[in-house]
């Protein structure tokens, strides 16, 4: 019979990999990989507010860079955007059509583009979720760069994943006002295979795992 001590540390480590909403893998997020789950509903960018100034910044090379995401929810739509403002304090301007991931996992959104005229620009590119928990939000501070990118091995699609484009005017209504819309180039529809998968809590998996280690104690 294993300590219970041991049960209870696996079980812990199990719920906080179970709990995450979103990690945000490349740009790489201001908050790493190991984020803040409780904040991650805070406008803009999560449990940390970039300082362009200070903000350490990865290149983005502005004729495509992959987004790669992973995701907790069984379906989340995504808002790909971006800004120069110092603080990331507004004046968002999309970088992708709006996209409807079905399935838990990874996700990744190859040749996604930014503005030419903000080569040599520091900006925030920020990602908000729209889950069936709310809205959540992870931001990178880049660098805008020339030219396109190799995505690396992080940048990928799990099994089962699927998406298509989507409405969503909540998301559509984080956009800044007066900035020029840069959504007009034709982009390939993602295929769709995965349609209906049922929109459910990931809290409701959690509590399943905890009502499932929970058992496994009871029976020891
Ligand atoms: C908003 O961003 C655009 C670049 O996309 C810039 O030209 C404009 O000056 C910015 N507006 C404000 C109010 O910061
Ligand atoms: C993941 O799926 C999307 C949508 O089908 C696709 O555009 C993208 O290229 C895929 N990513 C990878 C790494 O294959
Ligand atoms: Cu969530």
């Amino acid at each position: 019979m294993a300590p219970l001590a041991t049960i209870i540390a696996a079980t812990l480590s199990l719920l906080s990999t179970a709990s995450a909403h979103f990690v945000l893998l490349n740009p790489p997020s201001l908050e790493g990989t190991t984020l803040d789950d409780k904040k991650e509903g805070n406008a803009p960018c999560g449990a940390l507010v970039p300082d362009l100034t200070k903000t350490p910044t990865y290149d983005f090379h502005v004729d495509g860079d992959f987004v790669s995401v992973q995701n907790g929810h069984p379906q989340s739509n995504w808002l790909f955007r971006a800004t120069l403002e110092d603080k990331a304090a507004g004046n968002w301007t999309q970088i992708y059509p709006l996209v409807q991931q079905a399935g838990i996992g990874n996700y990744c959104q190859v040749m996604v583009t930014a503005p030419k005229e903000w080569v040599g620009k520091k900006g925030v590119i920020g990602i908000v979720g729209n889950a069936p928990d709310g809205l959540l939000y992870q931001c990178a501070a880049v660098n805008f760069v020339a030219g396109t990118t190799t995505p690396n091995s992080d940048c990928k699609n799990a099994t089962g994943v699927a998406a298509s484009f989507v409405a969503d005017s909540t998301l559509t209504g984080l956009l800044g006002t007066g900035s020029p819309s840069t959504t007009t180039a034709p982009v390939p529809a993602p295929k769709e295979t995965n349609a209906a998968a049922s929109p459910r809590l990931h809290l409701g998996v959690l509590a399943g795992t905890v009502a499932m280690v929970l058992a496994g104690t009871a029976l020891l």
